[in-house]
Order: C-alpha cells, then structure tokens, then sequence
C-alpha cells in the first residue's frame, strides 16, 4: 500500500499554497525508485541505509559532516569559508556576549526537511543521511544529523514543527505515540549537548483536515483535532525545555469572504488562544507564546497580518499580556512593511519576543524565505534588537533556506555562517552608530521643541485646544526646520 502523500512530505517549506501542493506531489516522487536511487551513503562510513532496512540501533556511528569542521571564529580578513568572519560568540558588544544578543536558532523544518522542490520542479537535495523513506528510523538518523550540525556550527538553540520531527500515524494516539519515540532521542540528544529549543509549534497547515483553517476551520471537530495538536505539542515542547511556542496560522485566513463569517472566525481564534494560555499554565510551561503574523500565503488573506492587526486582535479579546510577536522579515515585507518598522511596532508596544530572520527577494513578490544576507538590513534589526534590551527569551531563528539549486551539505553550514555573520556585522555596526552618537543626536533635535514646558505639557496629556490656541495667538507662524533625511542617511551608511 503507498502511503498517502501527507504521509510522506512533511517537508514544509513555506511555500504558497500551489507550491505545497507540488511539494505533496514531489515528495511522492521523493519515494518512486528512479529517485530513491539517487539517494547515497557515504561509502567511507559503511553504514546501513537506502533500500537495505532503515536504520536500527547502531546506525550511522560515524560523522554526518565528515569533513566539515567545528565552525570557528577567524576575524574578517581570513579567508576561510568554513569560518566567523563577524561572529565571536564570547566577544562582549554593548554590554552583551555576542551569543547572547544573538540567541541563533536552526529551523529543523527547512534544514532538515528541505527538499529543494518548488512549483514547476522536483526536489533537487538528496542528503546522504536521508534513505528516501518517512519512517520512524529515518527521523531518528534525521534527528542526529541535525545535533552534529547544530553542534559543529556552535549553535544551541533549534525550533521545530511536530510534523517535520516525526511521522503521521493512522491516528492522534499512534501519532503521538510516534512523536514521542522522536522526542525521547532528541532528548537524549538535548542532555548530551546542551542543545535546547528556541520554540516548539504544531504544524496545523498541511494536512488537508486543515483545508478550511485549523482554529478558524468551520468544522468544529477540526478545531477540536487541532487543540489536541496544540496539546500535545505544548507538552513536548515543554518537556524538552523549550523556551516559547509559536502560533503560525497559515490557514486562519480565508480565500472568499463570500463563504466566511469572519467574525465567528475571529472569535473562535482567540478562545483557542485563551485555551492555550489556560493549558500552558495547567502544565507550568512557563515559555513565552507568540503569535507570527503574516499577510496571506497560503490564505488570501490571513488573519494575523502585520504587528499592528495582531496587536488589536490581542487587545480586544483581553489576551495581550500572554502573548508576545515572532517577527518575520519576509512577512513583514509581504504586508507591504520592513522589517524594522514591524520590528519596531513590535517594540514599542512591548511585545517583540523573537525573530524569524530571513529575507524575501525584491523582484520575486512571495515568500522565498531566504537567509539575510544584507548588512544594512541587519543593521536596521539589530538596532531594533538593542533598543529592546535583546530578545530572550526569545532569540533568532534561521526561518530560511537554501535556494533549489544549492546542493552541496557544505551549503546547508554557508548558508547559516552567511546569515549568522550578517547579524553579528549588524550588531557591531549599531555599537559604532551608539558610540557615535551623531543619529540619535539628529533624531533627539528634531524633537527638541517639546524638550519645553508647553511641550512636556502636551506631552502629560494636558495640552487642551484652548492653550494651544492662545500659545499659536501669541507665537505666530512657527518656523519649520529640515528633516535631514539625506544627512541622517548619510550617518547610517558611515557605520555599515
Ligand atoms: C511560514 C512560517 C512558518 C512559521 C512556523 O511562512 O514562517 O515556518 O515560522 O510555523
Ligand atoms: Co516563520
């Protein structure tokens, strides 16, 4: 019997809703001999894997990476590929260990479950590691691989999705069931590495039950399946000592208003939420929640948008102060925003929890969940990140992957040392602007005219019109100072 292809992708990709589609069809290719075929074992390991049996106990004793070298820092003039050039994890900035303003994650489900396969194409990775199967063996192996490379890249934090971690069962409890058996070895992994989660989530997108949205679905016993999900991956993420849990809802969106009571949607989100909430306290997780807003993919139109839409939801149904935001920089752009002004309308109302760092591609206008690779971009965030105190216990999240035709491993360890020291160059770059002082002095100018008693009084909120109206009697035409657009421009750029 072949299984069914939700069975077998699992490898999300965040991709559009057509894209997934594709991606349910390829991984079903991913399983037809002429692809299993191509599937390779190092032969200098003499491991079991591919068409022989899936792994048992004693699988793969040897390196996943052989060859690539624990990731170190080497200083901007060295030349090394496989090396920090910005990155020095232990190197204080602004008060802070670098790893500690960074707090860098590795997504498992792009790193791990990655295929390369995009809407017009098949998949185009075939790690050495993976078998062609969707067994519970290989997500073992996986799991492994995943430690080795989180632990030679010198990060210690990962995120995952229940679904991209271990096999559908036939039902919740056999699912479950073989969640937990994916758990037990990454907890053992965890304890001999000191490795831990960044955040857990369920996957609450691909299986089609999820068609109509998950807590938005109009079928009660889809929400009902999809609290169970959350449930359960509360519990794992929990016991496996995760710091937050995210809320992505791919699907709480719609296609057509004309078939959507919206409202009833709405509503039926934030008891989720709130049951969420009543079931993470039950449990004593004390990680922070946060919910990652999006604009649309796959839903036309999803209903955490942007910051701000997330933000009034979080008001009106009374749930700000258990929730925090995820910002993500390529959904930020997709709601027609930067990054930074999402970051920063995050920040301001105290509700910027974490980061899922990526980037999406200027002439391409979906979500192509790059790694961020531009420095002034990465500046503009890590200004937002200081002026936040940090992100614990949130941190960054490596939401990015390779592009399809990147197929080398050694390109899974550039692409994260690529991004990571974009981010470190980011942050060193905001302690020579602070050192400097000249841009915050030219914004703190521009707002000098308040820095007075009528303005601290506008500013207490006691500026009624009356006062106003006699000061203007009294001053006449005010006088209008440049903004200094291109000189504070200009200072910026001295720093990158
Ligand atoms: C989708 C996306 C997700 C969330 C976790 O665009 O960003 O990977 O980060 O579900
Ligand atoms: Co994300």
């Amino acid at each position: 019997m072949s299984p069914s292809p939700w069975l077998v992708s699992l490898a999300f990709n965040s991709m559009k809703c057509v894209e997934l589609l594709l991606l349910l069809l390829a991984s079903s290719v991913c399983l037809s001999p002429t692809i299993a075929a191509q599937q390779t074992c190092p032969a200098d390991l003499n491991s079991k894997c591919g068409d022989d049996a899936p792994s048992g106990p004693g699988d793969w004793e040897g390196e996943f990476f052989p060859g690539i070298p624990k990731i170190k820092y080497e200083g901007p003039t060295n030349k090394n590929t496989l090396a920090y050039k910005w990155y020095n994890a232990e190197e204080v900035i602004l008060g802070k260990k670098m790893k500690d303003w960074m707090r860098f994650s590795v997504a498992f489900w792009h790193t791990f479950r990655g295929t390369g396969g995009d809407v017009f194409g098949a998949p185009t990775k075939f790690w050495p590691w993976e078998d062609g199967t969707n067994s519970l063996a290989m997500a073992k192996r996986r799991m492994r691989a995943h430690f080795e490379f989180m632990e030679k890249l010198g990060v210690d934090r990962w995120c995952f999705h229940d679904r991209d971690i271990a096999p559908d069962g036939k039902t919740l409890t056999e699912t479950n069931e073989n969640l937990d058996e994916i758990v037990e070895v990454a907890k053992k992994l965890q304890d001999e590495t000191n490795i831990k989660p960044l955040w857990g989530t369920a996957q609450l997108f691909m299986h089609p039950r999820y068609m109509h949205g998950a807590a938005t679905s109009p079928e009660v016993k889809v929400y009902a399946y999809a609290a169970a999900q959350v449930k359960k991956a509360l519990e794992v993420t929990h016991y496996l000592g995760g710091e937050n849990y995210v809320f992505w809802g791919g699907r709480e969106g719609y296609q057509t208003l004309l078939n959507t009571d919206m409202k009833r949607e709405l509503d039926h989100l934030a008891n989720f939420l709130q049951a969420a909430v009543d079931y993470k306290k039950k449990i004593g997780f004390n990680g922070t929640l946060l919910i990652e807003p999006k604009p649309q993919e796959p839903t036309k139109h999803q209903y955490d948008w942007d910051v701000a839409t997330t933000f009034s939801f979080l008001q009106k149904y009374g749930l700000t102060g258990e929730f925090k935001i995820n910002v993500e920089c390529n959904h930020a752009t997709l709601s027609g925003h930067s990054c930074h002004h999402e970051l920063e309308t995050a920040r301001i109302n105290g509700l910027l929890g974490n980061i899922d760092a990526n980037t999406g591609d200027p002439q391409i206008g979906w979500d192509t969940d790059q790694f961020l690779t531009d420095i002034s971009e990465a500046t503009l965030v890590m200004s937002s990140v200081v002026k936040n105190g940090g992100l614990a216990p949130g941190g960054f999240n490596f939401d990015a992957k390779l592009r399809r035709e990147s197929t080398d491993v050694e390109d899974l360890f550039l692409a994260h040392i690529s991004g990571m020291d974009t981010l470190a160059r980011g942050l060193r770059n905001v302690a020579k602007l602070m050192e400097d002082g000249s841009l915050d002095g030219l914004v703190r100018k521009r707002y000098q005219s308040f820095d007075s008693e009528i303005g601290a009084t506008i500013e207490a909120g006691k500026g009624d019109l009356e006062t106003l109206e006699k000061k203007v009697l009294e001053w006449g035409e005010p006088t209008v100072s440049s903004g200094k657009q291109e000189l504070a421009e200009m200072l910026f750029q001295s720093a990158l």
